[in-house]
């Protein structure tokens, strides 16, 4: 007996994902009509010159059944894990051996860095059934080695030549799809042959458009942080002695957060978009939350939930320009590097325009010395490493301290810390993200046999069952705008932020009050894979308001 595996794990082996018909035998691709991106138009097709304005593509079932030539294709992962890459492997896998046995698989180890350095392994079948529908990225591993140079994708195009590879597919969020575009015009302009496809992964939930309706990994992983929350709901409730902060992952934009507010009611949850838009500072925030608190107090409620975005330091407008100062600052890495070693905290306040300089000095320590660690390759603050959940119950807990003093507020204010990331991204897949990814990896194929490149597999009417998912591709220059990174212009596709007009936000903000007033928790419990459709299938509450109509 196999010891390592557990009973789920044993279990989910033979759960055969659902298709949308139109992934179930022959297929004709139709031509939606041409793609432009939605600014920076010329420029982008002067960088793009061999990719850009393709058409959107919908795969349609056919009566023909046509014959393709046998293809080895590559595959790497790329980023943060999310629960389903194991299922855009086998669907891939499938995909591409229904369509011609003789077609072969071949997996770069721990993401872009594998292509580069030539570190490869073959997927076989008895590779691949060890991993369907499990979650993870342990298969072939991932990474954030940035693709952008000329001579990587040199070294990309030496070990695919050797290996016969004609098609490769990147699985990432917006910057790893980026990397695809640049890819994909770069092997077209110079006729190498070799078609790149992209798939739109991120627990985030950043990566999606009107095409794209969901970046895999994003159900999965709310409904395991709502489950958590909503046990520490419970205990809260149970308890009544403790005001929990919890941050949740997400990066940059706030849809994890947002979708776990939905689905577990909790008093305060904070959108990073509406600090922003409404231009608050941090005190704005703070005095916030040390109102609900103080207004939960006088009814004796002296406990709470408050949920906060990983990257809502970065929203808070003073915050956010600090930071992109210190991005430009600290992207000369050798000054960079010095000032690590010795006071870096002085270096960098006599090296920052006064405003920002005094933001930075006024501080904790411990959250400055936090933004000043170092960037990811793509240059992104590594907003998991910052407290936010500490600075905020802190601060409330000195801004509470005050009003006591001065006769405003009468109750006890405990606190309890939670960070919810790394808990969530490699969750066994639920339903939903199993049956998504796997029909993500059968479009990468299609697309593939098609003989398109610069695309990204599109699966769409996820909110319908899965017979009815619509699948194509969208083109990924069609995605992309022109932002100021590591001080340059580049092209990079524009990461969906939350939007106050849209559905799910209107549909929290119209309850806020009362979540924060009452104690209306909601307590998911655990994901489930066995059972009734509306228990194991249901998508994330955004997407189903999001698609309402
Ligand atoms: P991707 O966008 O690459 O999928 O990563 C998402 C994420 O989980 C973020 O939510 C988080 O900020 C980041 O990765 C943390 O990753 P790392 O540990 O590599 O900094």
């Amino acid at each position: 007996m196999n010891n390592t595996q557990s009973t789920l794990q044993l279990a989910r082996k033979s759960y055969q994902p659902k298709l949308p018909k139109a992934l179930r035998g022959a297929i004709e691709v139709v031509e939606l009509g041409k793609t432009e991106p939605a600014t920076h138009k010329e420029e982008l097709k002067k960088l793009f010159p061999n990719t850009y304005g393709m058409p959107i593509l919908r795969f349609v079932e056919s009566t023909k059944q046509k014959e393709y030539p046998a293809i080895n294709v590559g595959i790497i992962l790329s980023g943060g894990p999310a629960p389903g890459g194991h299922n855009v492997i086998s669907g891939l896998y499938d995909g591409l051996k229904t369509s011609n046995k003789d077609s072969r698989l071949f997996g770069f180890i721990l993401g872009p860095g594998g292509l580069i350095n030539h570190e490869y392994k073959e997927l076989t079948a008895d590779i691949i059934d060890e991993y369907r529908n499990t979650g993870g990225f342990d298969l072939i591993g991932t990474g954030r080695t940035k693709l952008e140079k000329e001579e990587q994708f040199e070294k990309g195009l030496e070990i695919m030549k050797k290996l016969d590879i004609k098609a490769l597919v990147i699985v990432g969020g917006d910057d790893s799809n980026t990397n695809a575009a640049i890819l994909a015009e770069y092997y077209q302009a110079k006729q190498a042959g070799i078609q790149v496809i992209g798939c739109p992964k991120t627990i985030d939930g950043d990566l999606k458009n009107d095409i794209v309706e969901a970046s895999f990994g994003f159900d999965t992983t709310c409904k395991i942080y709502s489950e958590i929350i909503g046990n520490i709901e419970r205990d809260c409730n149970s308890t009544r002695k403790y005001w929990h902060f919890i941050k949740l992952m997400g990066r940059s934009a706030s849809h994890i957060a947002l979708e776990c507010a939905l689905q577990t009611q909790p008093n305060i949850c904070i959108i990073s978009e509406e600090v922003a838009a409404k231009n608050q500072t941090l005190d704005d925030i703070v005095t916030y939350i040390a109102k609900a608190v103080a207004e939960r107090a006088e009814r004796g409620l002296n406990f709470g939930t408050v949920l906060i975005p990983e990257g809502l330091i970065e929203f808070i407008p003073a915050m956010k320009s600090l930071i992109a100062e210190l991005n430009d600052l600290l992207a000369d890495t050798t000054e960079g590097q010095t000032a690590k070693q010795s006071e870096q905290r002085n270096w960098v306040i006599s090296r920052l325009s006064t405003k920002n300089a005094a933001i930075f000095a006024s501080l904790p320590e411990s959250v400055a010395a936090q933004l000043t660690l170092d960037r990811d390759p793509h240059g992104n603050v590594c907003v998991s490493r910052i407290e936010t959940e500490v600075l905020l119950s802190s601060m409330v807990g000195t801004k509470l301290a005050q009003w006591k003093a001065e006769g405003k507020y009468v109750g006890k204010f405990a606190t309890q810390h939670h960070f919810l990331g790394y808990e969530g991204r490699c969750g066994f897949p639920s339903n939903y993200d199993a049956d998504y990814c796997y029909a993500l990896g059968c479009t990468a194929a299609q697309l593939i046999f098609a003989g398109k490149t610069g695309y990204m597999a599109s699966v769409r009417n996820t909110v319908a069952p899965a017979n009815e998912w619509v699948a194509g591709g969208a083109p990924l220059s069609m995605m992309l705008n022109v932002e100021h990174r590591r001080g340059k212009e580049h092209p990079v596709i524009k990461k969906a932020l939350v939007d106050l007009e849209g559905r799910p936000f209107k549909e929290f903000a119209s309850h806020r009050e009362e979540w924060a007033r009452e104690t209306e928790y909601v307590f998911p419990g655990p994901i489930q894979y066995f059972g009734p459709s509306e228990l194991c299938d249901k998508p994330t509450k955004t997407l189903q308001l999001e698609k309402a109509d």
